[in-house]
């Protein structure tokens, strides 16, 4: 038996606590996963880091980074996003595999070179790109390559949430440009426009231009006391709170993408639609086992619940209708991801598709920055 890979995690917030509940499902649900150790969670405040690594079932923790990219197989950076490139090239020179969380990085420059030492490193570096991994996503796709939606004419593609709707929610390092790069556009865009490329990329090309308008409606945020209820300070919001943006593929086709933290009553409303000459379907996250599909011989569209035994992933899990939820995504990811480090061979979504999804986030802001479409040909 070979030795189990060795993780070491950046990270134990949200994205921390949902890898490792999928590290820990793996065993049981995909027996022929590779076999891994929780080994080193990595984080600044070593109380909350000992908590995390205990619950999350790691071994050792380590308040510097640096320390750990040799001792590990592999790389979990689930740090904020100004915290991606460094660690993630670092870890890569030392002929670690590397999963990255999502956008690559908060400029297009630092997503290049991530891009770039990924090349040369030769190693699995993969980008959590994980709603790929829904198996109704999955399901689409092998609707589309098989050509049951014919030529494909749209792409709408939109991403809502309303966490920040409430003028006095908590500044977040999300809503700083230095931290983060973007606001929607790259946190929730950067979700919308690697599925578009996902699902229709080898029947449409790529994105060939892009219009784009970013919005800021609350441009400053408060930092609360420990209490949660005094404000200690107001923070500005360097970021988008909203955006939409047109695109044109190379075949003609036509995209219309738009992200919001805005739009009240949505929770993490993220619906993609697809037309082509021959059918259509649209996928919504809120209803993730389901997919509504309409081809030509139908006058409207049919609810496919995606949970047969055939159906992509399901008979890892349970019987037919036994829904799986958000969390399964990250195990499936982690089960393609680990898999590939364990025989050597590449993954996808890749640093360098990841790397232009960012070519088309970077556009849309300088689209809107000049008020005018962008090529990108
Ligand atoms: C917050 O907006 C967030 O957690 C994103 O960062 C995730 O990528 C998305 O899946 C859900 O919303």
């Amino acid at each position: 038996m070979s030795d189990p890979l060795t993780i070491g995690m950046l990270g134990y917030r949200f994205m921390g606590k949902a890898h490792s509940n999928a590290l820990a499902r793996l065993p049981m649900f995909f027996p022929d996963a590779p076999d891994v150790e929780r080994h080193t969670l990595i984080g600044r405040d070593e109380a909350a880091l000992a908590d995390a690594a205990d619950r999350f079932g790691f071994t050792h923790t380590a308040t510097d980074w640096e320390a750990v990219i040799d001792e590990v197989d592999v790389l979990y950076n689930l740090g904020p996003n100004h915290l991606h490139a460094e660690p993630s090239i670092a870890a890569m020179e030392a002929d670690t595999a590397v999963l990255c969380e999502k956008p690559l990085a908060p400029t297009l420059d630092e997503a290049a070179t991530m891009r770039d030492a990924a090349a040369k490193a030769d190693l699995p570096a993969g980008c959590a790109f994980n709603y790929r991994f829904v198996p109704a996503i999955q399901y689409a796709k092998r609707l589309i390559e098989a050509g049951d939606l014919g030529e494909i004419r749209h792409v709408r593609g939109r991403y809502l949430q309303d966490w920040l709707v409430d003028p006095d929610a908590e500044w977040a390092w999300r809503m700083d440009a230095d931290l983060a790069g973007s606001g929607a556009l790259g946190d929730l865009g950067a979700h919308t426009i690697d599925l578009a490329r996902f699902l229709v990329g080898n029947q449409v090309g790529e994105i060939e231009r892009v219009s784009g308008q970013l919005q800021t409606f609350v441009d400053e945020r408060p930092v609360y006391d420990d209490d949660g209820e005094t404000v200690a300070e107001y923070r500005p919001v360097t970021v988008d709170d909203a955006y939409t943006a047109q695109a044109e593929f190379a075949s003609g086709a036509v995209g219309s993408f738009e992200a919001s933290r805005f739009a009240t009553g949505h929770k993490n409303d993220h619906t993609i639609a697809i037309h082509g000459s021959d059918g259509s379907l649209t996928f919504s996250l809120e209803r993730l086992n389901e997919l509504e599909v309409l081809t030509d011989e139908r006058r409207g569209y049919e609810t496919v619940l995606v949970t047969d035994e055939t159906d992509p992933y399901v008979d890892h899990w349970w019987p037919p209708g036994h829904v799986v939820g958000w969390e399964h995504t990250f195990v499936h990811e982690n089960y393609e991801f680990l898999s590939a480090v364990a025989a050597g061979e590449a993954f996808s979504p890749s640093f360098a598709e990841a790397y232009q999804v960012q070519r088309i986030l970077d556009a849309i802001e300088r689209a809107d920055a000049r008020g005018a479409w962008v090529d990108l040909a």
